[in-house]
């Protein structure tokens, strides 16, 4: 009779163990998930033709990995493969949103065809270390200089 009352006293211990485990996991694994959703990164450029301007409107647009990642460089590279890609242009510490007006010849990597722009981004993480994210590349026919 005793012991069966120890046995249930027990039980009902470890199932309250049991319940505090399920709620506690939960609250724990929320930050894992959103550190994991926050991991991969992300940058999109886009080029604004201006009709009848010799100039475009570029804007590139970056999430770091983490809020406290520094975008040191934005390199614009001219896509040519099989060749090695061409740098067009450097932006230094241009900010996670950097939007510009430049000359349509500066992004002309193919005299010949279309022209295939995208962004090489490299970031510096609070501890120094650094990694690189690409953009979406932009299909579009930018002109050489005339005159
Ligand atoms: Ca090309
Ligand atoms: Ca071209």
């Amino acid at each position: 009779m005793k012991t069966t009352a120890i046995h249930k006293r027990a039980a009902a211990t470890l199932a309250i163990a049991a319940l505090t485990t399920l709620a506690t996991v939960p609250v724990l694994a929320q930050p894992a998930l959103a550190e994991s959703t926050q991991a991969a990164g992300r940058c999109t450029l886009t080029i604004t033709q201006l009709r009848g301007d010799l100039y475009v409107i570029a804007e590139n647009s970056c999430s770091p990995r983490l809020a406290t990642d520094t975008l040191t460089t934005t390199r614009y590279m001219g896509a040519d493969w099989p060749d090695p890609d061409d740098t067009m242009l450097y932006r230094n510490y241009p900010g996670n949103r950097d939007r510009f007006k430049v000359a349509g010849y500066r992004l002309d990597e193919d005299a010949a065809t279309g022209d295939e722009i995208y962004t090489r981004n490299f970031f510096r993480r609070a501890d120094g270390s650094s990694y690189e994210i690409n953009s979406n590349e932009v299909h579009k026919e930018f002109l050489p200089l005339v005159g």
